[in-house]
């Protein structure tokens, strides 16, 4: 899948809100194609292992629970250039910096409820979609 996938959660500060619809729109209608999408909730165990390299960091605790406290969807997109243009669509990390019109800026209610997630390189893209999906639910 090298340069053609990228794997995504819309996180549950997003679900909550009813944006699910929106930000699928927003995602096709931008030229990326889902080859898998479900609505699951993650497990503490799982938050902690999706993001394990980020357990060192201050804000470590509060993002598992927050990834933890509601459903999200995940999905796997395609697209050439995948991984970049969607880090472009959703825009920086913290709301307050990303660019009118990206997902964060539209949805994301702070640096910590960021309403997405993107995958940062081809390799996580496909360690992240094969945490979530198995190969029966990626097409
Ligand atoms: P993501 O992995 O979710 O696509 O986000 P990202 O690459 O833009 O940001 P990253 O540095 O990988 O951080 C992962 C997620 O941790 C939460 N975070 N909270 N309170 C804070 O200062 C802080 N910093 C990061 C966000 O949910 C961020 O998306
Ligand atoms: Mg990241």
């Amino acid at each position: 899948m090298a340069g053609k996938r990228t794997f995504t959660m819309i996180k549950p500060d997003a679900v909550e809100a009813g944006n699910v619809g929106a930000i699928l729109e927003q995602i096709t209608t931008s030229g990326f194609r889902i080859v898998a999408l479900k609505m699951t909730q993650m497990t503490t165990a799982d938050a902690e292992e999706f993001y394990a390299v980020h357990n060192e960091r201050p804000f470590f605790g509060e993002l598992v629970e927050f990834m933890t406290r509601g459903p999200i969807v995940s999905a796997v997109l395609e697209k050439e250039n995948a991984v970049e243009d969607f880090r472009a669509l959703i825009g920086a990390t913290n709301p307050e910096d990303a660019a009118e019109g990206t997902i964060r800026k539209k949805y994301a209610k702070s640096v910590g409820e960021n309403a997405v997630h993107g995958s940062d390189s081809d390799e996580n893209a496909q360690i992240e979609a094969a945490f979530h999906f198995s190969g029966r639910e990626m097409f």
